[in-house]
């Protein structure tokens, strides 16, 4: 398997490692850190000395309770930080909830667009990802980040998340997005209760099998902080077992903010998975 994304073709046999960039002030866990364009850009270019493949950018945070940020002011933070780091190396993404911040991300250098948006329908961006060849990350959530909160009824959340992600996928391929650029993503923490965030990773192979690729992003999240009783910034161990368990189970992309950190405990994980297979 592979990921194409405009100028850029990553292979999937290893786990791919996504690094966060939040250029915002309110993120729930980098918020403030990298709101300085120079600063963002150099974390980004940090990460990627660390073994990222793929650096996220996002100017509006999307934790349960976040404002909304109006359009020009995420545009004003993204796009200087794409540009910056267009050099990098490594492809860019653009987390955005509006096409216009897609579409500009996308002239600004952005090869994936990290769709966020879930089962809200006014999106527009996938043909946008169909004309660029820019690969698209089908993320799951329900509502906006004001109210996913209190939409967190299913009747089975695997079921439904496998049907979701399954049919956008189709769709993705009916407007010309190409197979090898569409990846999905059970959104964890968006529109889910803790428990229902376990049960996703627990039974990941059930959106594996749906034959495409899967990006995890448990970093940091609150999920974890309930498990293990701790504040946001001790949640690193929380997130790689996290980590580990979604590659064992089958992800192929994993959207982290320690990069270095999960670097190595992926690679770990990926010894263990191929013991024995070419002796
Ligand atoms: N999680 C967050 C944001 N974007 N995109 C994808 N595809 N998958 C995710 O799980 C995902 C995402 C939330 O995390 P973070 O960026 O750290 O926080 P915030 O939204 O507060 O900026």
């Amino acid at each position: 398997m592979k990921l194409r994304c405009r100028d850029h073709v990553l292979p999937l046999d290893r786990t791919l490692i996504m690094g966060v960039l939040n250029v915002t002030p309110d993120s729930f866990s980098d918020g403030g850190l990298y709101f300085e364009p120079a600063a963002a850009v150099e974390r980004g270019l940090e990460m990627v000395e660390e073994g990222a493949d793929i650096i996220d950018v996002g100017g509006e945070s999307t934790r349960p309770g976040a404002v909304d940020v109006p359009e020009e002011e995420e545009l004003r933070r993204v796009i200087p930080v794409l540009r910056g780091l267009a050099g990098a190396g490594v492809p860019l993404s653009i987390d955005t909830r509006k096409a216009e911040v897609a579409r500009s991300g996308l002239e600004a250098g952005a090869a994936i667009l990290n769709d966020t948006l879930g089962e809200e329908t006014q999106r527009g961006t996938d043909e946008m990802a169909a004309e660029s060849g820019a690969a698209m990350v089908v993320m799951h959530s329900r509502g906006s980040p004001a109210t996913m909160r209190s939409l967190t009824d299913y009747d089975d959340v695997v079921l439904h998340v496998r049907v979701f992600l399954k049919e956008r996928g189709q769709e993705l391929e009916r407007v010309g997005v190409a197979p090898e650029s569409i990846v999905l993503d059970p959104g964890i923490g968006f529109a889910k209760t803790p428990a229902q965030n376990l049960e996703l990773l627990r039974r990941l192979g059930e959106l594996v099998d749906v034959g495409r690729p899967i990006l995890v992003g448990t970093s940091r999240k609150s999920f974890i902080g309930q498990v293990l009783d701790l504040p946001e910034d001790q949640r690193v161990e929380g997130t790689l077992a996290s980590v580990c368990w979604a590659v064992a189970k089958g992800a192929r992309i994993v959207r982290v903010h320690d990069v270095k950190e999960t670097k190595r405990a992926v690679r770990l994980t990926e010894a263990i998975a191929a013991a024995g297979i070419h002796e």
